[in-house]
């Protein structure tokens, strides 16, 4: 049992000069039952991963590609709401470097100055009811080549520009001790603890949005997110949650 707001430690960190994906790597640690507490790190991914078969663009030395096992006994029931967290812990993390203008975007991206600086990928394994096991997936930009940054299909921003001179490693560390105790905690804490934060980092807060589902679309007016981390629309004047993994939310 460590103090309290004491920083668990981490299991064992490797860091590559180039893998295929770094959530690659620690999801087969986890599914070959060990990897709990395993951070990985790599200078470039030559195939980094986001949501839905998207692709993360990490050439050679572009920022910080980094993933974290985690084992929770317990099922993925508790996790709802996990990734929004994991974005108050990024958050918070480049407070200490005081990088201006930091929001998040739900479910899953910290933006800069209305661009995409960082992104968050959850992905699972385990049976999920027991016991479910979680890789945190961090992609964050700090001097991006303007070559990978074309096939970029959004507005994009690294720290080169907004905040240059940011020690990586320190940055790393920042990012790490935030994110263990947050993981450490979530079974017992939940999405309740974050949301607060969370929402006064809210991008869209009271903006005209859309979120667009495989099937279907729907826009109105965001009003944050419930307890569980579910965005909260306005539509018409009837409040509607969606879940992260349904749909996509762009600026109307
Ligand atoms: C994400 O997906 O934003 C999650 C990204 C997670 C990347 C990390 S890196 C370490 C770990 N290992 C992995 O393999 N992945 C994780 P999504 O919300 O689907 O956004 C993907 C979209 O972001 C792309 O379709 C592009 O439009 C945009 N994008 C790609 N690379 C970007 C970059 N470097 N900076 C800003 N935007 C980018």
């Amino acid at each position: 049992q460590l103090a309290s707001g004491a920083v668990p430690l981490l299991r064992e960190l490797q860091i590559f000069d180039q893998v295929d994906s770094t959530n690659a790597r620690v999801l087969a640690g986890l599914e070959s039952g060990i990897g709990h507490g395993q951070v990985v790190l790599a200078e470039q991914q030559t195939a980094g991963r986001g949501r839905r078969g998207r692709t993360w663009e990490s050439p050679f030395g572009a920022g910080i590609s980094l993933s974290i096992g985690w084992q929770f006994s317990g099922g993925v029931q508790l996790l709802e709401g996990l990734s929004l967290a994991v974005g108050v812990a990024l958050a918070r993390a480049l407070a200490k470097f005081d990088v201006p203008d930091v929001r998040l975007k739900w479910p899953n991206d910290v933006w800069c100055r209305g661009r995409k600086l960082a992104g968050v990928l959850l992905e699972l394994s385990g049976d999920l009811t027991d016991r479910c096991a979680v890789v945190v997936g961090i992609g964050l930009n700090m001097r991006l080549p303007r070559a990978a940054a074309e096939s970029i299909g959004q507005p994009w921003i690294d720290l080169a520009e907004v905040r240059p001179g940011i020690s990586r490693n320190s940055l790393v560390a920042a990012m790490l001790d935030e994110l263990l105790p947050m993981l450490a905690g979530y079974p017992d804490d939940g999405f309740g603890r974050w949301r607060d934060e969370w929402l006064a980092l809210d991008q869209f807060a009271g903006a005209q949005v859309c979120l667009q589902s495989a099937q279907q679309r729907w826009c109105g007016i965001e009003r944050g997110v419930d307890g569980s981390g579910a965005l909260l629309l306005d539509v018409d004047g009837t409040l509607k949650a969606f879940h992260g993994g349904e749909v996509s939310l762009r600026p109307a």
